[in-house]
């Protein structure tokens, strides 16, 4: 597919001031109006271009100019173009008159139906699928939408902004008028024709303006939305007082609807979500569940301001508000949750997902500089990435300049489509520091290593840190090299944020070669160069440095802890980032000698496992009934890394299998040997009050399944007991959801059943059916492949559906590497057919799935080639999407 590049960015040669759309639902088809009310853009680099406007699967029934009907000769369409030839005065109106079918829309993209009426989905390019139109974020119009639909069907009709005119038709119809007073770019409209039933309820923002927010769900789950509408005036109020930051408009909707291909869409005052993120009673959805909805329904919320107020220039400039949205989401979470374990949280998220993308084919920075299809780019390293780059300004100049910068940005782009040089330009003149090196982060594509090396010198008692950035050329660069378009690369200006613990664990006093006096424990060191010293004086004796506390950079971090130093600051870290991260190294470097005991066919012997390693642990989980403890934290730090993390952590060729094995024995030991005191915890951590997901409650939950978990790894009749029991009288989603996970690992009759049961209890919410398949594509019985490809044809699985091919496909082969890279190419071949199915009904979704691919090269040469051939199978599909296809070229590349 052909590259599209930031730097061919031109402004569009015309603007739209309003839009004025009316569209008629009827049976099969719908009929659109659209008058646009253009004129030539002052700023256009060729003063006479001719206006093209953009359509996809659209028949174009009629174009007047001016009120006057357009004949063959003064229009042409040529693909998805329709190019005006008729001359154009310095203002005009321009009406067509489009027809769509949003009945056979399955790219859910655009306008599209569902179970209980019509969605739109218009970001990034969906519009155009609407009506014909300058598509593009930097064109930016006030609207009006007049929608008419069948009254008894589809009783409820939304659009953005304010209600302005509603009234009945004949023939059963109705109709309703909606009017945005906010102008906004076309990716953000939205509108919803549908049979839904609204909880409402109203907020009183900081200067006294009431908003009505009302949540809109499918008949009969009224009873699920009461935890969205309490996250949204969270929302409200949080953006308030952390950024000042109030709700604009008088109505704010948020409308639910199954059949989504992502979370959740920021659309002015109707938002639209995926069911998953608004949908959740105590019964029906997790601990987890609750928490994403709070996070999702906030993010969609703060995108009010980063994303809708102040938008995007252009596609390329997306991480300007996806990685900023996202930043202020994990800072309310921070807030609202535990801001430790909401961190780890994030960390993990940013190591399984951001870092084999940034190692592998399709690696880009937060702002590439070139793409094929833009729908590839709401990627981890946009959105996770983009979010820790803002972190590291708010780190590098404090919260205070990082307040006075957001000002500054709204103050200089309220109302218009900007770049992320525009972003960092106001945080640098907010805070008076030099940005200029920080904007690498945008440019270059990658994980950056940081090589740290500690060097005490009794004689002096001085500690030397020497660090030094490695940032090798990735694919992206390697590819825009070939094409004749070199990216410079260089040093990257980088907080690392450190402390320095003495031989009892306590934190010693900061005092830099040079500095009179000690500032504090815990120092912000800004990285530059490539290879740079810091001299800490006045240390009594070798300390162990407290390192990245709170993950201030997304890096990898080499420093040769010994296996004591780790559990020092597992212990004694004040950092709670720190004190797992210790952990983690441990349990990898443990690890890592056991891949290479099961390689050599000795890693049954566990003689790789150090004997203190049960000690360490026992201790860890001792530490969360001590004064102080915090469940939710140790719950996070049994949990060994994940097998994803553990094959990006791999120098050299992976071993899927090895990997397994080492991890799935070291769980066992740690099981057997911690019995006692894990069957202690677990009862221990029993949650008697009403079930509530807040952070205490949920955390007690997680450990106390934490320990579940690995005593279910016994596999006696006991272990299996307890899970049972479990299973069979939790009274939340969480401990069920737990009980099933570890029963599904059973080879036994009794997973079955479970499992029957389950489904019948469940099998008319969808969310929870989502679930029951998730947790079987994702379990590591060694039928599980077999299984899956059985499900495929359940009635309780659906293909059309995202949320069920994210739950039985996507996690199959992103998240369950033993069986998806399966020595007999059975998961590729699996996964390729389900990408080509899916290709011909929905790319975005297709493509996602072919991004399982992305790691091929890592495995050994026989996994190589069987990887190769699905690839190349998928690649010579005749008519394969520009999604796809951009994602399996560059994996074969
Ligand atoms: N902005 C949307 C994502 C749109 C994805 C289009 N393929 C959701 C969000 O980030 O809030
Ligand atoms: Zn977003």
């Amino acid at each position: 597919p052909q590259a599209i590049y930031l730097k061919d960015y031109t402004p569009p040669a015309f603007l739209i001031e309003t839009v004025d759309l009316d569209v008629a639902i009827e049976t099969g088809h719908a009929t659109v109006t659209a008058a646009l009310a253009c004129h030539r853009n002052p700023a256009a680099a060729d003063p006479s271009a001719a206006l093209v406007l953009t359509g996809e699967e659209l028949k174009l029934e009629t174009i007047r100019l001016d009120g006057r009907l357009l004949g063959q000769g003064e229009y042409a369409l040529c693909d998805d173009r329709l190019l005006i030839h008729a001359e154009l005065p310095e203002s005009f109106t321009l009406t067509t008159v489009s027809t769509i079918n949003p009945d056979g829309n399955t790219q859910l993209s655009g306008l599209y139906r569902s179970k209980d009426g019509y969605f739109t989905q218009c970001e990034a390019e969906g519009f155009r699928r609407i009506t014909w139109f300058l598509d593009r974020p930097d064109v930016m119009a006030k609207y009006t939408v007049t929608i008419h639909a069948d009254k008894a069907q589809f009783p409820v009709l939304l659009g953005n902004g304010n209600p302005v005119g509603a009234g009945d038709e004949e023939g059963g119809r109705h109709w309703a008028k909606w009017e945005d007073p906010f102008r906004k770019p076309s990716y953000l409209f939205a509108m919803v024709a549908a049979k839904l039933d609204m909880l409402e309820d109203w907020f009183v923002t900081k200067s006294g303006r009431k908003v009505r927010c009302a949540v809109y769900v499918e008949p009969g789950k009224l009873d699920q939305c009461g935890h969205a509408m309490a996250a949204l005036k969270k929302s409200m109020k949080w953006d308030e007082d952390v950024f000042g930051l109030e709700m604009d408009l008088d109505h704010y909707m948020i409308v639910a609807v199954g059949d989504f291909n992502m979370g959740a869409m920021e659309n002015k005052g109707l938002n639209i979500f995926n069911t998953k993120y608004v949908l959740a009673r105590p019964d029906t959805a997790t601990d987890i569940d609750f928490q994403n909805i709070d996070r999702v329904v906030a993010h969609e919320y703060f995108h009010n301001w980063t994303g809708n107020r102040v938008t995007c220039r252009d596609w390329f400039q997306l991480s300007l508000k996806e990685g900023l949205t996202v930043f202020r989401d994990q800072q309310f979470g921070m807030d609202m949750h535990s801001a430790g374990v909401t961190r780890i949280q994030e960390v993990r998220t940013l190591r399984t997902a951001q870092f084999p993308e940034d190692a592998g084919p399709m690696a880009h920075p937060i702002r590439p500089a070139s793409y094929a299809e833009i729908n590839n780019f709401y990627s981890a390293t946009v959105y996770e990435k983009g979010a820790e780059v803002i972190r590291m300004i708010h780190t590098l100049i404090g919260k205070d300049a990082f307040r006075k910068g957001m000002d500054l940005y709204f103050a200089r782009h309220d109302g218009q489509a900007v770049t992320c040089e525009d972003f960092v330009a106001a945080m640098q003149d907010a805070s008076g520091l030099d940005l200029t090196q920080f904007k690498r982060w945008y440019n270059q594509a990658g994980t950056p290593k940081l090589v740290v090396r500690g060097a005490y010198d009794a004689a002096t008692k001085r500690f030397t840190l020497d660090v030094e950035q490695l940032y090798p050329a990735t694919a992206y660069e390697k590819r825009l090299e070939a094409e004749g378009k070199p990216v410079a690369r260089g040093a990257y200006h980088l907080p690392l944020v450190l402390g320095l613990l003495d031989a009892d664990g306590r934190e010693l006093p900061l005092r830099l070669a040079g500095e009179t006096s000690a500032a504090g424990t815990q120092r912000v060191l800004s990285v530059t160069e490539d290879r740079q010293s810091f001299v800490f004086e006045d240390i009594a004796a070798a300390p162990v440095p407290s390192l990245l506390r709170g993950f201030s950079a997304p890096v990898v971090l080499d420093y040769p802890y010994t296996a004591a130093e780790l559990t020092h600051l597992m212990a004694h870290d004040s950092d709670a980032f720190c004190r797992w991260e210790a952990g983690q190294r441990l349990a990898t470097d443990i690890l890592t000698a056991g891949i290479a005991a099961y390689q050599a066919g000795d890693g049954d012997s566990l003689a790789w496992i150090p004997t203190t390693y049960a000690d360490a642990i026992r201790a860890l989980l001792g530490s969360a009934f001590a004064p102080g403890g915090d469940p939710a934290l140790v719950a996070e730090a049994l949990a060994l890394p994940s097998e994803v993390v553990l094959i990006e952590a791999t120098d050299g060729t992976v071993d899927p299998d090895a990997i397994h094995a080492a991890r799935l024995a070291l769980r066992r030991h740690l099981a057997r040997e911690l019995k006692g005191p894990l069957a202690a915890a677990y009862h221990e951590l029993k949650v008697d009050a009403p079930y509530s997901p807040e952070a205490q409650q949920a955390g007690a939950r997680a450990l106390r399944n934490a320990c579940l978990g690995y005593l279910a790894e016994i596999d006696d009749a006991e272990s299996r007991a307890l899970v049972m029991t479990q299973f069979d009288t939790a009274d939340n989603m969480t401990d069920t959801m737990a009980a099933l996970a570890a029963i599904a690992q059973f080879e036994l009759a009794e997973r079955d059943d479970a499992l029957a049961r389950f489904l019948d209890k469940w099998k008319d919410e969808a969310l929870v059916v989502d679930k029951w398949l998730m947790v079987q594509s994702t379990a590591r019985a060694a039928d599980t492949g077999q299984r899956v490809r059985a499900l495929l044809q359940h009635p309780a699985f659906d293909i059309k559906n995202p949320n069920k091919v994210y739950a039985l496909i996507r996690a199959f082969c992103a998240a369950n590497p033993k069986h998806f890279h399966a020595a007999d190419g059975s998961g590729y071949a699996f996964a390729a057919d389900a990408i080509l199915q899916l290709d011909a009904m929905n790319p975005q979704v297709a493509s996602r799935i072919a991004r399982a691919f992305d790691r091929w090269r890592k495995f050994d040469t026989h996994r190589q080639s069987l990887a190769r051939v699905q690839l190349a199978r998928i690649q010579s599909q005749n008519g394969l999407s520009r999604d796809v296809a951009e994602v399996v070229g560059k994996a074969l590349d």
